[in-house]
């Protein structure tokens, strides 16, 4: 059998609930660093806890509020929670979709609540990557709900949406062009729709479209994914909410689906890793090199096209062994 190595210290002050330990972990895992890997390695035997609950939608619909909303919930439940919102509407800012604006009630002294906003810029591909290991950190910790927020523009939603078991999609009264997205793939991955700001005109409206939508769209599972109404502002229906949440976990435990969604999430996380390597592993064995100069004067000099230049790269590096065709 192989050694276990020695549990880094960082690890340890995870375990030991250490929340500066834990922020500089998470940018480490954001930058990709690669060091991260013996610590993550420790922590690992220490995850699978947490539920992961994604929110997504539209911007503007109420989101980072209903995140507001359920974090009250949950800590008067005494649940720890951690926060991620992934945002990918402000690439070159890295803003964040969360607590800026809207401001989240909290104790600055209660160390059940973690948040973080991940930039989605700098993660080619990777930013599902990043996100696991993210909640993975924050499930170490002890989290025991890691809600994600993710900023509504389609493939985004869709591909963090992969990291939660249950994805709550946030649609607002007026549906609109909300309706496009819809069709962008957020029908798919819902598992729970929330009408939230139902203090507006036109909630049941909404809500009965969704439903009916619902009961004419085939899934792959058993799972009919329920519709609830909220409204922030009022304080409404936010335990409906959670309700439609914890049974939409319940029937994934009772089913056996948890156990083959978790499957495919991890096949996706490992997959998506190795391709990270890959990559970057593949373009630090050209960048710089003597072959890829010669390419570029080539192509500076309008005799070759950058694809062209590419794929005389790929041709000369990766492709050597592949018998041809
Ligand atoms: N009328 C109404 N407005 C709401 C409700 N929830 C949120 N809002 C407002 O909608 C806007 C966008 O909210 P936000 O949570 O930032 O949306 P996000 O972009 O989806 O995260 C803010 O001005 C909120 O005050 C609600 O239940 N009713
Ligand atoms: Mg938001």
């Amino acid at each position: 059998m192989r050694r276990r190595p020695p549990v880094p210290a960082a690890a340890r002050a995870i375990l030991a609930r250490d929340r500066l330990a834990l922020a500089r972990l998470i940018t480490k895992v954001e930058n990709r660093d690669h060091g991260v890997a013996p610590v993550l390695q420790a922590l690992y035997p220490h995850t699978g806890r947490a539920a992961v609950i994604g929110l997504t939608g539209p911007l503007g619909v109420g989101k980072s509020s209903l995140v507001n909303s359920l974090l009250q919930l949950l800590r008067k439940a005494g649940k720890r929670v951690g926060v991620i919102g992934v945002d990918p509407s402000s690439p070159f800012s890295g803003g964040s979709v969360l607590g800026d604006r809207i401001r989240i009630d909290r104790d600055p002294a209660d160390t059940g609540i973690f948040f973080r906003s991940m930039a989605s810029r700098g993660h080619p591909g990777g930013l599902a990557a990043a996100t696991r290991e993210v909640v993975r950190l924050l499930d170490a910790f002890g989290m025991e709900v890691v809600l994600l927020e993710t900023a509504g523009t389609g493939q985004v939603d869709v591909e963090i949406g992969a990291v939660a078991s249950t994805n709550v999609v946030v649609l607002v009264p007026h549906l609109g062009d909300e309706v496009q997205s819809l069709k962008a793939g957020l029908f798919e991955i819902a598992d729970v729709f929330c009408v939230n700001k139902c203090d507006l005109p036109g909630a049941d409206g909404a809500a009965r479209y969704l439903a009916e939508l619902v009961g004419l769209t085939p899934r792959s599972d058993a799972w009919r994914p329920r519709v609830v109404q909220a409204s922030t502002v009022l304080g409404t229906g936010i335990d409906e909410l959670w309700a439609a949440v914890e049974a939409h976990e319940a029937y994934l435990r009772t089913s056996g689906s948890f156990e083959k969604g978790n499957r495919t999430r991890l096949e996706a996380e490992v997959l998506e890793l190795y391709r990270e390597r890959i990559l970057a592993g593949a373009v630090a064995q050209v960048e710089g090199s003597p072959e890829l100069r010669r390419l570029l004067d080539e192509v500076e000099a309008r005799r070759l096209d950058p694809r062209a230049a590419a794929d005389s790269l790929y041709e000369r590096n990766h492709a050597r062994r592949r018998p041809r065709s």
